[in-house]
């Protein structure tokens, strides 16, 4: 099985654990980014880590005293310790602000990578959650672009290549608040601002891990067996919503095809971090590194609502595992 992405020697990295038999590993010193980076900061979570210049960058989501989520960049030479911009980002706009300009509030941020260009893609306030899109070439300054779907829809998250000419994003049409339900959809763009051709993907349920709602995390990593998404599944108990990260395989040309999907969760809430903080019970996979020669996956998740945790598998073991345990 091939990746088609580049080497990345440098990943974060370390082997599973002897007598670990999960496919998934948590990485030994997380949290990896702790709940206060910056004065006034209370978490930090729900983010996205992307190789830059030797090293890394980031797009991260951090709440104030304030509880008004926003974005920050960061930067690191090694994936593990970061050093953030205080001032959260600043988009500039084209054509002046106007409507695109207006952003109540900023979660849950993906980078990926097209052609050179580095696209934001974010859950935006817009008269509720909608997808906000922005592009950068330096992590310094980006340019917002209009929004993507009318409000409301989370987990806007981008493929890393064009396919047939389009632009393709998956996202969770969703409603104001934590939404006790929702599928993974898929759209095209010739431009992206356009966007259309909506397609469903995959839907909730089946298993009970994934029973209320399911949402996309990372942006696909290209291999031969098809693109490889990790995703959040949620199930509902007594005492809230528990979110677990899955894997998933689609189609390469035509995405909106689920190949093969696992029936097991990878990664449930279990570590300390995962159960207390602001929501106990989460794991939130956001960006993820790999490297194509060893196969080796860093994923980096927001736990509990609070800090920024990191857990390691390989490609290679991780992809017979979902055609092999797939419930379709
Ligand atoms: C979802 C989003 C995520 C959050 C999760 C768990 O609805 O708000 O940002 O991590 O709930 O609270």
């Amino acid at each position: 099985m091939k990746i088609h992405a580049s080497a990345l020697p440098n990943i974060p990295w370390q082997p599973r654990p002897a007598g670990n038999g999960d496919l998934v590993w948590r990485y030994d010193a997380n949290p990896v980014i702790g709940r206060r980076p910056l004065p006034r900061v209370t978490g930090i979570y729900n983010s996205a880590v992307v190789p830059w210049r030797g090293g890394f960058a980031g797009v991260f989501r951090t709440e104030g005293m304030d509880r008004l989520p926003r974005l920050h960049t960061g930067r690191s030479a090694d994936g593990l310790k970061f050093e953030f911009n205080p001032r959260p980002v600043a988009f500039r706009h084209e054509n002046g602000a106007g409507e695109i300009g207006r952003m109540e509030y900023a979660y849950d941020p993906r980078v990926t990578e097209i052609e050179g260009v580095h696209y934001i893609t974010w859950c935006n306030g817009y008269h509720g959650p909608t997808i906000g899109i922005a592009r950068t070439t330096d992590f310094e300054s980006f340019e917002q672009l209009e929004n993507a779907f009318l409000p409301y829809n989370r987990n806007g998250v981008l493929f890393p290549r064009k396919i047939g000419g389009k632009f393709f994003m998956l996202s969770r049409p969703s409603d104001t608040g934590h939404t006790p339900f929702g599928d993974i959809f898929l759209s095209e763009s010739p431009d992206l601002v356009h966007w259309g051709r909506h397609r469903h993907v995959i839907g909730k349920g089946g298993p009970w891990w994934q029973g209320v709602k399911i949402g996309a995390g990372p942006s696909p990593i290209e291999t031969d067996e098809g693109w490889l998404l990790f995703y959040h599944g949620v199930t509902g108990t007594c005492n809230g919503f528990i979110y677990a990260i899955g894997a998933m395989l689609l189609d390469l040309e035509n995405p909106s095809r689920v190949i093969a999907c696992a029936r097991e969760a990878l990664l449930c809430p279990e570590a300390p971090y995962e159960l207390a903080g602001f929501v106990p019970g989460v794991c939130f996979p956001v960006g993820c590194l790999c490297d194509a020669d060893t196969g080796r996956i860093a994923i980096y998740y927001g736990a509990a609502d609070t800090v920024t945790a990191l857990c390691f598998c390989n490609a290679h073991e991780i992809i017979p595992f979902i055609k092999a345990n797939s419930i379709k």
